[in-house]
C-alpha cells in the first residue's frame, strides 16, 4: 500500500504590531481545525507566526525587542495551539523567535519546530540564513534586521523521522540556497517544511515586483524536484501595518509541480493528500547517482561529492521503502553486482535494478523497456491528481 500524509499549509494574513499572541494562537488554532477538517495530519505554519514581522523595525532598547521572543515553547498563550493538536491528532510546523540561554548566555534565533500528532516537539530548527542587515538604514522604505537581532543557527540542516516519513525544515531565507536542500536530500529527506515572510521590494537593490513570487517558486519547485521531496511552503503575507508582503504558499510535489497554492494574501488552509513514494522513481533513476556515475567523476570536489551519494543510495534504500529493495543481479560475495555496475553499495542492497513493490520505476531497465534483473517495474508511477485550495478537499475527502 501506498505511504500518503494528508498535509495541509496554514498562511497566515498579517499581524500587525498591536495584536495580541493570544489573538494570532486563535486564528492558528481555527486553521488547524479547518485542516483536520479537511483530513491533514500535518499543518505547517509560517516563519515567526506568532507576531508580525518585527526585523522592519529598528529598536535600540533590548526589552523592546524580546517581547517579540518566546523563552518557553509550549508557553502559556501558545500551549493551547498544543493541546489542540493532541486532541485532533494534527502535528505542525511552527515559526517563532527563541530566547533561549546557552552556557550562562543569552543566544536568540529565528526557530521552527516539528511537533508530532501526540503534541510532542521532535524536531528544532534554527534558521542559518539570516538576511538583511544589521545597522540601521534610515533611507530604506523599511528595516530588514535579522542579522542584528538574531544569532546564527548552530544546528545545522537535520531532518527527523516524523509522520512516517523523513521530515525537514528550512526558514524563508534558506530555501533561496541550494545547499539548504542538498543537505537534507542527502540525509534521505520526504517532506521539506518552511515557513517565510518575504517583503515585496528588495530594499537592498531595485528589482520588478514580479521577480519576487517567481524567485520564491523557482527555489520551492527546484528544491522539490532535484531532492524528490514534497515542499510545503506557507507565507506570512499581506501588508503588516503597511509593509506589504507576498502569498504564494503552496506545496509542491516531488517532480517540481505545484500541487496545490494560496490564492489570497489573508488566514487560508491549503492541502493535499502526499503520496510519499512519487519521489521514488527520481532517486531510482534520473538521481540514481549509482546508476548514472558508474566511473568516477574526474574532480575531486566532485568525487567526494559522489561518495557522499553512494553513501546516501544505501541509507535511501533503506530510509524509502517500505517494500524492500532487493538487487537480483548481487554477485554470492554480496560486494558487487552481476550486471556490471562497478558501484559498491554499503550494506548488500544494490541500487541497479531495485525490484519496486509499489509499481515504481527501475533504473535496470533495458532499451527495450524491461529490467535486465528481471524486476516486473513498469516505469514511472503517474502523478497524483493535484488540485487547489482548501475548504473542500476532494483528495482528502471524508
Ligand atoms: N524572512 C526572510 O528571510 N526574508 C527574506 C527577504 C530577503 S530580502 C532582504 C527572503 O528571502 O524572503
Amino acid at each position: 500500500m501506498a505511504r500518503k500524509l494528508h498535509a495541509a499549509v496554514a498562511q497566515l494574513g498579517p499581524i500587525h504590531l498591536a495584536d495580541s499572541r493570544a489573538s494570532v494562537v486563535k486564528r492558528l488554532m481555527a486553521m488547524m481545525r479547518e485542516a483536520h477538517g479537511c483530513g491533514a495530519r500535518f499543518v505547517v505554519f509560517p516563519e515567526l507566526a506568532l507576531t508580525t514581522f518585527f526585523p522592519r523595525w529598528w529598536m535600540t532598547d533590548q526589552a523592546e525587542i524580546d517581547r517579540f521572543f518566546e523563552r518557553e515553547m509550549p508557553g502559556p498563550e501558545t500551549r493551547p495551539l498544543f493541546d489542540l493538536a493532541r486532541d485532533l491528532g494534527v502535528g505542525f510546523y511552527l515559526g517563532y523567535a527563541e530566547l533561549t540561554q546557552e552556557k550562562g548566555d543569552l543566544h536568540r534565533y529565528n526557530t521552527s519546530i516539528l511537533v508530532e500528532r501526540d503534541g510532542r516537539i521532535v524536531g528544532r530548527y534554527r534558521k542559518i540564513h539570516l538576511p538583511g542587515h544589521s545597522e540601521h538604514l534610515p533611507e530604506a522604505p523599511f528595516q530588514h534586521l535579522e542579522k542584528r537581532y538574531f544569532d546564527v543557527g548552530n544546528e545545522g540542516f537535520r531532518v527527523w523521522r516524523a509522520f512516517d516519513a523523513v521530515v525537514g525544515m528550512c526558514i524563508c531565507n534558506d530555501r533561496r540556497w541550494p545547499e539548504t536542500w542538498r543537505v537534507m536530500g542527502l540525509q534521505g529527506v520526504e517532506i521539506v517544511a518552511l515557513g517565510y515572510n518575504t517583503p515585496i521590494e528588495n530594499i537592498h537593490h531595485r528589482e520588478p515586483e514580479h521577480l519576487r513570487m517567481f524567485h520564491h517558486l523557482l527555489s520551492l519547485q527546484a528544491g522539490a524536484y532535484q531532492n524528490a521531496a514534497w515542499v510545503l511552503a506557507a507565507a506570512k503575507c499581506g501588508a503588516e501595518d503597511g509593509f506589504a508582503m507576498i502569498g504564494g504558499s503552496a506545496i509542491v510535489a516531488p517532480t517540481g509541480e505545484i500541487a496545490a497554492r494560496a490564492l489570497s494574501e489573508e488566514d487560508e488552509v491549503i492541502g493535499v493528500d502526499l503520496d510519499l513514494e512519487l519521489g521514488d522513481y527520481l532517486r531510482r533513476t534520473v538521481f540514481a547517482h549509482g546508476l548514472q556515475f558508474r566511473e568516477a567523476p574526474p574532480d575531486r570536489a566532485l568525487r567526494a561529492y559522489h561518495r557522499a551519494h553512494r553513501r546516501q543510495d544505501g541509507g535511501l534504500s533503506r530510509a524509502a521503502s517500505s517494500g524492500a529493495i532487493v538487487c537480483r543481479g548481487r554477485a554470492s560475495s554480496g560486494r558487487s553486482c552481476r550486471q556490471g555496475g562497478r558501484y559498491r553499495p554499503p550494506r548488500d542492497s544494490c541500487r541497479i535494478a531495485p525490484r519496486s513493490d509499489a509499481g515504481g520505476s527501475c533504473p535496470g531497465f533495458r532499451a527495450d523497456g524491461r529490467c535486465r534483473a528481471g524486476c516486473r517495474s513498469t516505469g514511472p508511477r503517474s502523478a497524483p491528481s493535484l488540485r487547489r485550495r482548501g475548504g473542500s478537499w476532494p483528495s482528502l475527502g471524508r
